[in-house]
């Protein structure tokens, strides 16, 4: 019997603001470029604060939200749709742990990240964590894919 095939999927990325300001975006999509996952879709915009309720439905209402929309509205930062086998908990692997603090090295937010002191963790990237909520942010930031 042949092996099932592996199902190629998308997961949505943010180079958050902290990012884009910091001149980092090209030293993450080279993470991710040398991986080996295929950049489908790629901008640089701004935010507003719609966009940002739907993509970050499940977090309205939390402590952090308010600060998390603020930053997130600080500039402007650069949507990413990636593509590949199992990509969406291989960008997370890549991205490492919410608090860049104690991510681990090797991650982009251990490596490139920390704590600023800020009321929100700013941590450079955002990817989704389930091919659902790909699908939704895909859809939410490209809603021509
Ligand atoms: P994730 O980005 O690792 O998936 P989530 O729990 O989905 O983490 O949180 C979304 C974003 O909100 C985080 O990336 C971080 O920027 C911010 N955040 C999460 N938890 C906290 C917190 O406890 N305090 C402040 N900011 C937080
Ligand atoms: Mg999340």
């Amino acid at each position: 019997m042949s092996e099932p095939e592996q199902v190629v999927e998308r997961t949505l990325v943010l180079l958050k603001p902290d990012a884009v300001a910091r001149g980092l975006t090209g030293e993450v999509l080279r993470r991710v470029e040398a991986k080996g996952y295929r950049i489908v879709a790629l901008v640089q915009r701004s935010a507003d604060r719609e966009l940002l309720a739907a993509h970050y439905a499940e977090h309205v209402g939390k402590p952090f939200y308010e600060p998390l929309v603020e930053f997130m509205l600080s500039g402007p930062l650069v949507a990413v749709v990636l593509e590949g086998q199992r990509v969406v908990e291989g960008f997370r692997s890549l991205a490492g742990a919410t608090d860049p603090t104690t991510a681990a090295p090797g991650t982009v937010r251990g490596d490139l990240g920390r704590d600023w002191g800020a009321k929100v963790i700013q941590n450079l990237v955002h990817g989704s964590d389930s091919t659902e909520s790909a699908a939704r942010e895909i859809g939410t930031w490209f809603p021509e894919l």
